[in-house]
């Protein structure tokens, strides 16, 4: 069911006068001599209302959203929260950049997250995905790797924080990232995209290029340390894992090894790597790998030849790669070839056990258009393919696609949906799990040119909402963004249960928690400063509108660690702590403890002040460091 623009704005003024026909219906109360409302008058109105609550991206003041969509922020090095389907962004996680709202970044307990890249302030996210138990979303994580610093990140979805962070060994520009889907994410599965001398010890040359590699990272998800990598040939871009718990498969675009743009796209084919986990894990379990650089980290070879992987030729330089949600296919995108080549998982075995060749896993290559780069699906059998080149999604039924592959005349292709412009990534609700659901797509356009009003040469990209419930795709929404949301993922509510407040014992300010212990220092009542030597610690309570300590001293040159716990007990009462001219800036969530660095340079009085509005004398919240010369 589609309505158009004017239909939809009909229905509101529909609902508008029932609304005051309603009111009016009250107002007169018992005894009045009005018309009584009939039961099939309240059933067309509820109908009405249903209406337009399932087909309409459209959320009223006051309305809340039925999906979670988690973002990445690309260059901006951050996650957002989305509301589906009224495309409203809700929050901002910070994860690999800096934060200054939250003190993300700067705080004793970030620093600690980020441990060995603590000191790092930029980053590239691109590919957020939740945790699965039996390929379904189980609102647990959401990880999310930086291209720029081979990073990968964890979010616990309960407090919607970063939570761990590690910097992968081995590999430069950790690029494409998925989960295990299946019975559990035990592992998160990476690509290391560029290509480097193993060891990187700068004995290597520019010119011979014979030991440069790229490796394919397991990562545990529980303590988010590298299990096993394995090296390959080529190098890796995108992956994605099956619904069996065996494979997982990625594209390679430098099957050349080249090391430059013409010698990169040089050769008509490239390929997509299997990997079996199995014998990985065997591989591992015999003590059958090597270590590179110093670390410890075991890589496995898995290079042509190897009985860990398995090399399948596709056309020149794919990109994304996407598993149907039937657990049926992986999808290889053909950027440079106008195909997308469907891969067989139930041949992955024979494939294996050398009872077919490489190219009897393909069952389809459906040609879709100009520069394929990711596919969605939905729970119809479409799968739904962005055209980067043709600023087009294209909607294919699978199935039709591998008949016609058999040489049957079948039209796969069911519709082709101009978008603006040049999209990247699509996703559809759910559809990366056994619970894809077929109502909503997001095709996030790397250009929105026309699109909104001009903000200089630096433009808003546009993620776009289709609804594909019906047999048509529909564009219903334009949504500009800051730089670049990637990849997205689109959750129902049901699966995410946030917390309301911080439990004492989480693990994030664990450590200062236990710093507090060490001093005799009680963080839910105590206010206190600690010397030791020229480090100062000053514990302090917040509730609003006054911080427990509103004075103390230090001397100059100290370094100063203030550490605010707020005893707020109230929903959505934030503290923050300020420190005025020394850079200093934090959240503090109700009953958490969050605590910050820095050396007092300058002789004087200093202000800190909250910086999170909290309540009618918020202004009034703050106090004084006097700093002795
Ligand atoms: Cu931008 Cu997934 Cu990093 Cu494709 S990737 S577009
Ligand atoms: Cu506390 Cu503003």
């Amino acid at each position: 069911m589609h309505r158009s623009d004017d239909e939809q704005q009909a229905q509101g003024l529909e609902n508008a006068g029932r609304r005051s026909f309603m009111s009016k219906t009250a107002l007169l109360g018992a005894g009045a001599v009005t018309a009584p409302m009939t039961a099939a008058m309240f059933a067309s109105m509820a109908k009405a209302n249903a209406a337009e609550a399932a087909n309409s991206p459209i959320r009223h003041p006051g309305e809340l959203d039925e999906y979670y969509g988690f973002w990445s922020g690309g260059h901006s090095g951050e996650v957002r929260i989305m509301g589906l389907p009224s495309m409203r962004e809700l929050m901002r996680i910070p994860v690999f950049n800096i934060d200054s709202a939250t003190g993300w970044g700067l705080t004793n307990e970030s620093k600690r997250i980020k441990g060995d890249s603590a000191h790092l302030m930029a980053g590239d996210s691109h590919h957020p995905h939740m945790s699965m138990t039996d390929g379904r979303y189980d609102g647990k994580y959401v990880f999310i790797n930086d291209k720029a610093n081979s990073r990968v990140a964890r979010i616990r979805c309960d407090v919607m924080k970063v939570d761990k962070m590690i910097t992968i060994p081995n590999v430069q520009a950790i690029h494409g990232l998925r989960v295990q889907k299946v019975p559990y994410t035990k592992y998160v599965i990476c690509n290391g995209e560029f290509e480097i001398p193993m060891n990187n010890d700068g004995k290597s040359s520019m010119e011979d290029v014979s030991t440069y590699r790229s490796l394919f990272n397991v990562i545990d998800a529980e303590t988010l340390e590298v299990a096993f990598q394995v090296m390959v040939d080529g190098n890796l871009d995108n992956t994605d894992a099956d619904y069996d718990g065996k494979y997982f498969a990625s594209t390679c675009y430098n099957s050349e090894m080249g090391m430059t743009l013409s010698d990169m796209i040089a050769s008509e084919r490239d390929h997509v790597v299997v990997f079996s986990l199995e014998r990985c894990l065997a591989a591992l379990k015999a003590g059958d790998f090597k270590t590179y650089n110093g670390n410890k980290v075991p890589v496995l070879d898995g290079r042509k030849g190897s009985k860990l992987t398995r090399y399948i030729p596709v056309p020149k330089s794919p990109h994304g790669m996407n598993t149907s949600p039937n657990g049926e296919y992986f999808v290889a995108n053909g950027k440079l070839s106008p195909t997308v080549s469907v891969i067989s998982i139930k041949k992955l075995d024979d494939l294996f056990n050398d009872k077919i060749q490489p190219r009897d896993a393909i069952v389809a290559e459906p040609e879709l258009g100009l520069g394929p780069l990711h596919t969605a699906f939905d729970n119809r059998g479409h799968a739904y393919t962005t055209l980067f080149l043709d600023s087009q999604i294209v909607k294919w039924n699978v199935e039709e696609a591998i008949r016609a592959y058999q040489g049957e005349k079948v039209n796969y292709i069911k519709q082709k949906l101009d978008v603006h412009y040049q999209p990247g990534h699509n996703h559809t609700s759910q559809g990366e799990t056994r619970d894809a659901d077929g109502k909503w797509l997001v095709s996030l356009c790397k250009f929105s040119k026309d699109r909104f009003l001009p903000v200089g040469p630096l433009r808003p990209e546009n993620d776009q909402l289709i609804d594909i419930s019906g047999d048509e795709m529909k564009l219903v929404h334009d949504g500009p963004t800051y730089a670049e949301p990637h990849d997205c993922i689109i959750v129902h509510r049901s699966k995410l249960k946030p917390k309301k407040l911080w439990t004492r014992d989480d693990s994030i300010f664990a450590d200062t928690v236990a710093m507090a212990e060490k001093d005799g220092v009680n963080l839910m009542a105590d206010n206190k400063v600690i010397r030791d030597g020229n480090k100062v610690r000053v514990y302090m309570t917040s509730i609003a509108p006054t911080y427990g300590m509103t004075e103390f001293k230090v001397k100059l040159g100290d370094e100063v660690t203030v550490v605010v716990t707020n005893l707020d007990q109230v929903e959505d009462v934030t503290h923050g702590f300020c420190m005025t001219n020394h850079g200093v800036q934090m959240e503090i969530g109700p009953q958490a403890t969050s605590s910050i660095t820095f050396i007092a340079d300058k002789p004087g009085v200093q202000w800190y002040y909250c910086n999170w509005f909290c309540h009618a004398l918020h202004m009034e919240m703050r106090g004084r460091m006097l700093v002795e010369a």
